[in-house]
Formats: structure tokens, sequence, C-alpha cells
């Protein structure tokens, strides 16, 4: 199922695709959050929650592969390699008292995800203590062990995380979609820049698309599902052993 994107269409299998929603955690998205704190607007990346929420939605509703993941540390810390720690110049660091509990430390409430995106059910929360969600994770492990070659990416921030993940996951043979309105950064120039680079080059690190094109697809491959399963269901045994359609 091909979906319209830059630099060329994505060759969509959903069977073989997750949706991978990086970090749209309390901390990086909630006034009064870590994020607000260190002085950032962050209304620039709220932007990202709707068309998300749409997103995550139709993805469900097709029983497609959902994976999410925080950026975070154990609560002693012993994940937080000092060039992390000590980075910048900013009073407050990761494992101090933040406005919604330790900074980045799992377990507290602004290291969370944002409700609108909670996850449900089985699906995957990926803890990371770096950028990049295959960096110290298991997250290689889980989509080889369910079949998934491709990534639908979404989340905060463009340039960080999202950019940093989709990097990791073309070394390791992943083909990887962002979704340009489902992501988001304080600096609006950097995400613009982030997705020009990850396209430039005949879609050097990946593709870029917008999630109208997604939920097209979506619909269009329930409705496929759902006939197939229609069909699969009004059938019965054949004399031979086979199946015959009930028409
Ligand atoms: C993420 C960050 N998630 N900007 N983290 O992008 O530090």
């Amino acid at each position: 199922m091909n979906i319209a994107a830059d630099p060329y269409p994505f060759d969509f299998v959903p069977e073989r695709c997750a949706l991978l929603i990086i970090d749209m955690q309390r901390d990086f998205l909630e006034p009064g959050g870590f994020g607000e704190m260190l002085g950032n607007d962050v209304s620039q990346l709220r932007r990202a929650i709707e068309p998300n929420v749409k997103l995550l939605a139709a993805w469900r509703a097709a029983k497609l592969r959902v994976i999410h993941t925080r950026e975070g540390h154990l609560p002693d810390l012993t994940d937080l390699h000092a060039a992390k720690k000590n980075r910048g110049s900013h009073a407050m660091r990761i494992g101090d008292e933040g406005p919604m509990g330790r900074i980045l430390v799992r377990g507290e409430r602004g290291h969370d995800i944002i409700p609108e995106l909670y996850p449900q059910g089985e699906e995957p929360v990926v803890d990371k203590p770096g950028k990049g969600a295959f960096h110290a994770t298991d997250l290689h492990d889980l989509l080889k062990h369910q079949g998934i070659r491709q990534l639908v990416v979404t989340g905060v921030t463009t340039e960080v995380c999202v950019s940093t993940t989709v990097r990791e996951a073309n070394d390791r043979g992943y083909d990887c979609l962002i979704v340009e309105d489902c992501v988001a950064s304080y600096f609006p120039e950097f995400h613009k820049w982030s997705l020009e680079m990850t396209k430039a080059q005949g879609g050097i690190f990946g593709w870029v698309s917008e999630s109208r094109h997604l939920l097209a697809a979506l619909e269009k491959w329930s409705a496929r599902s759902d006939a197939n399963a229609g069909s699969a269901g009004n059938v019965m045994m054949n004399q031979k052993g086979g199946t015959t359609p009930i028409c």
C-alpha cells in the first residue's frame, strides 16, 4: 500500500510496521513541567498531541503494533553517565526535585506519558536512558521477534529523540517514516531542518509524510481486513476438506 511521502511514496506494509511514539511525557509537554521550567514554550510540542491521538486511535482500531518510549533513569541514577548528568549550565539536573517529581526519573509523575496518549493493554513501553530508543534497551529484539521491518515514528522532540531513534533504526535495517504533524520541537527551525535532513539525498534516513495520508491508508487497511474477516467467517468445510464460501 503506497503512502504519499517525501522524497517518494512509502511502501506501507501494515503487518510489518509498528507505530513508535517517542517520549510524549508530562515533563516535556505539560505546562508546569520541567520543559517549561527551563524556559521552553510547551505549546510548540502540544500541537502534536491531537494528531497523535487521532493516529493512535486509528492504529489501534486497525489492530497494528504500537510501542511507546519514555526517556528517563533508574531512581539510583546508576544508568546515568556523567556526560549526560553534568552537561549544560542549568541549575536543575536529572534526578533533582522538579515541578512534577524527580526530573527524568522512572516512576515520577513528570516522567510518565501524558494521559491523552496513555498506553493501553499490552502495548510495550520502552524505558530508555539515552536519546535514541535503541541504545541500552531491548527495542531491537522486541521488533525482531514481532517481525517488524518498518517504523512510523511520532513524538518529541523532532531533532533530539525522534531524529536519534530514526538514525539508529536506519542503521539496523528498518525503514522509517516520520509523521510531520505528529512530531514537534520547542524550536521550529530545528524541527524543519531535522525533517529536511531525514528526507534529503533520496531519503538518507527515511521518509516524511502527514497523518492524513496514514489515516487514509489505515482506513483502507481496516476495511480490507474487515472484508476478509467477513468472508473468512462465512465459509463451510467442503467434502474435500477445503472451504467453500457461503454467499
Ligand atoms: C527528547 C530531549 N525526548 N529533548 N529529549 O527529545 O532531551
